[in-house]
This record gives C-alpha cells, sequence and structure tokens, in this order.
C-alpha cells in the first residue's frame, strides 16, 4: 500500500530513509568496487535520489517501474531487497536474475520491477505494453517509465507519448533530467529547451519539477497516479537534477564544469533533507541515526549475502532462455 497520503512527517521521514538507502548503497559499491570486492558496470544515480523516493511512496507493490541501467535508486526505492540487487552485482546464483542478468540488467517481476534496460529509450514502450495490460486486465496498476533528458530524443519517446495518450494508458513518463547524456549537455541535443513541453502535442498533461525537491516531486507524482488510477491517461514528468558521478565508474566525468559540480554538491539534496527534518522538527537526531544505522546494517548483509553465494551452475546458462510454457512453435498452425 502507499505510505500515506499526506505529506506528513511520517511521510517525509520515509522519503529521505529511501534517499539515505539509495546513497549509503552507493558509497558501498564504490568501496567494494575500489576494494576489489566487485567487478561491474557501474552507474551512480547519487544526486537524483528524490525522485524515486518522493515518487514510489504513491505506489503499491503491485505497480510497475521500468527503468534504466543507472535505475538502482528506482529499484531500491520501489522495494527491492538490496542483497538481490548485491547479489546479482557479484554474479552469484541468488540474484535477482540467478546471476545472469548483471547490473544492467536487474528485474524483479515479484516486486513490479519489470525491466532494467541497457537501450536508450527502452522503457517508455515496455512501459506502454504494461499499461495496456493493466488496462485489458481491469485493475488499477499504474506503471512508471523512468528514463534520461537523452532518451527523450530518442523515437521510442515519441511513440509511447503517442500511444498512451491515444489509449489513455495508466503510465507516467518520468524524466529524469540530470542535465547530461554520456557526456553531452542537455541544451546541446534538446530542441526546444523542454521535455515536458512535448506532452502538449500528443494532448496529454506535461509537469516540470525540481527533482531535488521532495514536497514538489511528491505532489506532481500524487497527481500523476491519481490520473492513471482514474483512467484519465498518462502524465509527463520532468524532474529537474544533476549527478554526481560521470556517466559510469571509472569516467572522471570532468567535462561537467567544476563550479556547476560544486554547487549541486554543496547542495546534496540527501544532506538538505536530513537538514530540513531536524529543522521542522520532524524526527530528532537520535531517532535519524537509528534510521541510518538500520540501512547501513540492511547493505553491510546485502553484500555479505552476495559475496558468500554460491556462483550459478554450468547449466544455468540454458535455463531460462527459452520459454518452456508455450505450445512448441512447430506446433501453431501457419496461416497462408
Ligand atoms: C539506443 C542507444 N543509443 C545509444 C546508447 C549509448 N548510450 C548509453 S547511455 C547514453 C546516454 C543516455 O543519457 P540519458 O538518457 O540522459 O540518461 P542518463 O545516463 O543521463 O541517466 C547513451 C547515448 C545506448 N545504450 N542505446
Amino acid at each position: 500500500m502507499p505510505f500515506t497520503n499526506r505529506f506528513d512527517s511520517a511521510t517525509l521521514v520515509e522519503i529521505y530513509r529511501r534517499m539515505f538507502l539509495i546513497k549509503h548503497n552507493d558509497d558501498m559499491v564504490h568501496a567494494a568496487a575500489k576494494a576489489g570486492r566487485l567487478n561491474l558496470i557501474y552507474y551512480s544515480p547519487r544526486g537524483q535520489e528524490v525522485i524515486p523516493s518522493a515518487l514510489s511512496v504513491h505506489l503499491n507493490d503491485e505497480d510497475y517501474i521500468c527503468t534504466i541501467y543507472r535505475g538502482v535508486h528506482d529499484q531500491l526505492a520501489k522495494g527491492l531487497p538490496a542483497r538481490l540487487i548485491w547479489a546479482e552485482y557479484a554474479g552469484r546464483a541468488t540474484g535477482s536474475c540467478k546471476g545472469k542478468g548483471g547490473p544492467m540488467h536487474i528485474t524483479y517481476p515479484e516486486g513490479g520491477v519489470m525491466v532494467t534496460t541497457g537501450v536508450v529509450g527502452s522503457s517508455m514502450p515496455i512501459a506502454v505494453g504494461l499499461g495496456l495490460s493493466s488496462q485489458v486486465n481491469g485493475n488499477q496498476r499504474v506503471t512508471v517509465a523512468n528514463f534520461g533528458d537523452g532518451a527523450s530524443n530518442i523515437g521510442a519517446f515519441h511513440e509511447s507519448m503517442n500511444l498512451a495518450a491515444v489509449w489513455k494508458l495508466p503510465v507516467i513518463f518520468m524524466c529524469q533530467n540530470n542535465r547530461f547524456a554520456e557526456h553531452s549537455r542537455f541544451e546541446k541535443f534538446t530542441g526546444g529547451g523542454s521535455v515536458s513541453k512535448r506532452a502538449e502535442g500528443y494532448g496529454m498533461v506535461g509537469v516540470t519539477v525540481d527533482g531535488n525537491d521532495p514536497e514538489a516531486v511528491w505532489n506532481a507524482a500524487r497527481d500523476a497516479v491519481a490520473r492513471a488510477r482514474a483512467g484519465e491517461g498518462p502524465t509527463l514528468i520532468e524532474a529537474n537534477t544533476f549527478r554526481f558521478q560521470g556517466h559510469l565508474l571509472g569516467d572522471p566525468g570532468d567535462y561537467i564544469p567544476a563550479d556547476e559540480m560544486a554547487a549541486a554538491r554543496a547542495n546534496d539534496p540527501v544532506d538538505k533533507v536530513r537538514q530540513k527534518l531536524l529543522d521542522e522538527g520532524h524526527i530528532d537526531e537520535a531517532a535519524l541515526q537509528t534510521l541510518e544505522d538500520a540501512v547501513r546494517q540492511e547493505i553491510r548483509e546485502a553484500e555479505e549475502f552476495a559475496l558468500s553465494s554460491p556462483w550459478p551452475e554450468l547449466d544455468e546458462l540454458s535455463t531460462d532462455v527459452f520459454d518452456t510454457v508455450s505450445e512448441p512453435l512447430s506446433s501453431i498452425p501457419v496461416s497462408a
């Protein structure tokens, strides 16, 4: 069930807990990679913690998300257990994809994490298909398609927006605009200068929010989820944020102007929300530390679980590869 339907102290504390989980997980992945305990390709979501944390408190376990290679923040906020992510990172049989997917292909259908994709722009058409399934089945499930600003210039973005609008599908297009696509600046590759304004061309609602402001994201997500559940169609949200690391682990990110990076880090949303919680009296320091210690313990256990898990057996190579449930192709009549 959604955490709460009011932006009260409990909601803000829960949003912060999810943000701290994302940040601490990221710190520990970096530490494990640097120490050689994990060998992985890794795309840090640091700086973008608010977006999935403030959105996911509106979602049920049964709701769907589609995300991208950078989407560990989306996965953790949706409730995917960290130990399954770590085991997948480590290539172990206990990972969310039995060690065969790796960091760029984390899935967890039991918790609604339906796809993590490395193909830029492909989270959106998959989300449209999931939205159509919810409409056909008559359930109230909402699907969130997460993607970056770069993906908003891929053809699949426009096809997905159009179809979702025409069919009034319960889909939220969540553009996490972190200002860079690989090494290119948003302004240099985006006609019109706005992603959300493109919604108008498809007759759907589009909004721009400060993606580092939990209340702004929470409000926009509340409206979009309500619209989707009421059968009133999709919403495009452009949430502006900034990424604190290079494109992927090992990229120094020196194409990001130093002053912009320094300003973004000085306004670290995790620190800001923590301070807001204390300043406004939503929680006290001791309770916050207890909450953070629980997260640290969760990630410590995730790493221990992953690194002590067995490797996949050799015959895993060919399991889950072919569909064994449906009729063999040869038995399906082919019309002339
Ligand atoms: C179809 C396709 N084209 C190009 C790439 C190479 N590529 C990988 S990540 C990336 C940048 C995407 O940027 P954005 O959508 O803004 O997401 P971000 O990485 O900033 O989260 C590109 C071009 C790809 N993986 N897939």
